[in-house]
């Protein structure tokens, strides 16, 4: 973290404090546990030099979905969080555009697994730049990607619709895997055998007219991966939500991970078989010219998205 350039500020618990202020106890629950959501959002200087956040409402409208699924009550409205967030940024003197990290999490209370029916459930938002999520290279020229040995957790163990912070311990594993064999990212296939979704990305992969991505079974409904579905359908291709097996994959012409930190990064090659080209490829190229066009306010038609700080 002390490498990164953080915003000045920290929302926590309704009240704004330093960064070096937000510190907790390591009787903590959910640091033992894991019982825990967060969020990821980006905000970005657009076009007339004003600062937007992109689709904030349906980034805090999942963060209630994953309390729901965890059974932690927000001491928060909707509408609380929703301005905390673009207070923070207004604090935060990162005036080139930031990302946010709304993260809930239960405090210091009484340890074990039973964490009690009203456990004290604390609430911070941080700040901080975050460049390229794969790295420049991969930005520019498309990622290298491995598939891994670990898989998504089945449907009835992880809550893939909630961002829930111990449920990251797999794509942890699979990333650290897929990394020490040089590669950029690792791709989780689903318990069934079929492709998932990426360590912190959903996936797409082109053939022709047609564009795939996984249904929503074992992934989380990612806020790009929605953008993109209507950016691609818009643009005359038709777009298939099923799961997919990694050889289908491997014959894709082109694929592409989806994210808010990774927003959209080409993929280039899947366990040494390069996808197409082995470069970025056009319909990502558009896809990618949409969404820029959508987080810099220069798409008049979708301004909604974006809330100005
Ligand atoms: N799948 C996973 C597992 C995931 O973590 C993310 C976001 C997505 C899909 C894409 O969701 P969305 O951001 O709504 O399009 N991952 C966040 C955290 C990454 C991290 O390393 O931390 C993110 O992109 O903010």
């Amino acid at each position: 973290m002390s490498e990164r350039k953080i915003g000045k500020a920290v929302w926590w618990n309704g009240k704004f404090v330093a960064p070096e202020e937000a510190k907790t106890s390591v009787f903590t629950h959910t640091l033992h546990y894991g019982l825990g959501a967060f969020e990821g959002i980006r905000c970005y200087k657009t076009a007339d030099g004003r600062l937007a956040v992109f689709r904030l409402r349906e980034h805090v409208e999942r963060f209630f979905d994953s309390c729901k699924i965890i059974e932690l009550k927000l001491p928060f409205t909707q509408t609380e969080l929703f301005n905390a967030c673009i207070e923070t940024v207004r604090r935060s003197g990162l005036t080139e555009g930031c990302y946010l990290r709304p993260l809930v999490y239960i405090g210091d209370g009484p340890l074990g697994v039973f964490p009690g029916f009203n456990p004290p459930v604390e609430v911070a938002i941080m700040t901080w730049f975050w460049g390229a999520y794969l790295g420049q290279e991969a930005k520019e020229k498309g990622a290298r990607v491995k598939i891994s040995s670990f898989s998504r957790g089945h449907v009835n163990s992880a809550m893939s619709k909630g961002k829930i912070s111990g449920q990251y311990i797999t794509g942890i594993l699979a990333k650290l895997e897929v990394k020490r064999a040089g590669y950029d990212e690792a791709l989780l296939l689903d318990t069934d055998g079929y492709v998932a979704e990426g360590s912190g990305e959903n996936i797409f992969i082109v053939k022709g007219k047609t564009i795939k991505t996984t249904s929503l079974t074992s992934i989380l409904n990612g806020i790009t991966r929605a953008t993109i579905i209507e950016f691609a359908r818009e643009e005359g291709y038709e777009v298939i939500e099923e799961r997919f097996t990694r050889d289908e994959l491997y014959c894709a012409s082109e694929a592409f991970f989806t994210g808010t930190a990774a927003e959209i990064t080409p993929i280039r090659e899947v366990d040494n078989r390069a996808l197409g080209d082995g470069c970025p490829g056009p319909v990502t190229q558009k896809l990618w010219a949409r969404y820029s066009d959508a987080i810099f306010g220069r798409d008049l038609r979708r301004k909604e998205w974006l809330t100005y700080v």
